[in-house]
């Protein structure tokens, strides 16, 4: 199956209602969830869209939709569990949406006059590493001693594959396309490509 991402702002394309549609007809296995951090570069959704709902995209086409706390891990587990085993058992398309939050700007160039410093800092009270933190240590699953020990083991990690990626030779160009499938008898495709 196929999990397809795209923003609040590339909701709003037109493209995305062909590809839901024939998603739909096509009982494509895919997975499509658009995270909505409420900004599209430093336009708000509020600015471009008649109502803020963005899961309701899907019942036009009869989709199963449904919105998604995603600043909460245990939320978004769960109802992407439930998505992806409908596509793997033949059952369609599903479109999520996925509430969230964007602490930093779009890019390097963005002064985010758009929005107050209050705003993102209640944001980070709900940040869902926190929030996983929280029930680590509560639920006492691990210590704060154990915790730090898995920190600095990826921050290492981090760093060892920074390293390498800078000092490695550029790849050749004849792996551009080492990731890219071709096209294959899928199982849950019921239409023929
Ligand atoms: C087809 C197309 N139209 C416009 C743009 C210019 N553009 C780049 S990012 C962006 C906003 C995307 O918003 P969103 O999907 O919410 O992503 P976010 O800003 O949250 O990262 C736009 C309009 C583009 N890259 N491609
Ligand atoms: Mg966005």
């Amino acid at each position: 199956m196929t999990l397809c991402f795209l923003g609040d702002g590339a909701a709003r394309q037109g493209s995305l209602h062909e590809t839901l549609n024939l998603a739909m007809l096509w009982e494509l296995p895919v997975v499509f969830v658009v995270e909505n951090n409420g900004y599209a570069m430093g336009t708000s959704v509020a600015r471009t869209a008649s109502h803020e709902e963005i899961w309701k995209l899907g019942l036009g086409y009869d989709m199963p939709c449904e919105p998604c706390d995603g600043m909460n891990p245990v939320a978004v587990a769960k109802t992407m569990d439930k998505a992806i085993k409908l596509a793997r058992t033949g059952g369609g398309p599903s479109f999520i949406e996925m509430k969230t939050y964007r602490y930093r700007g779009h890019s390097m160039s963005d002064a985010q006059h758009y929005r107050t410093k209050d705003e993102v800092e209640e944001y980070r009270k709900i940040d869902p590493i926190t929030q996983v933190k929280e029930v680590i240590l509560s639920k006492k699953y691990a210590t704060q001693k154990e915790l730090d020990v898995v920190d600095k083991a990826v921050k290492d990690r981090v760093a060892e594959c920074e390293k390498f990626a800078e000092s490695s030779p550029y790849p050749d160009l004849s792996l551009m396309y080492d990731a890219v499938y071709e096209q294959e008898d899928y199982p849950f495709i019921k239409h023929k490509l």
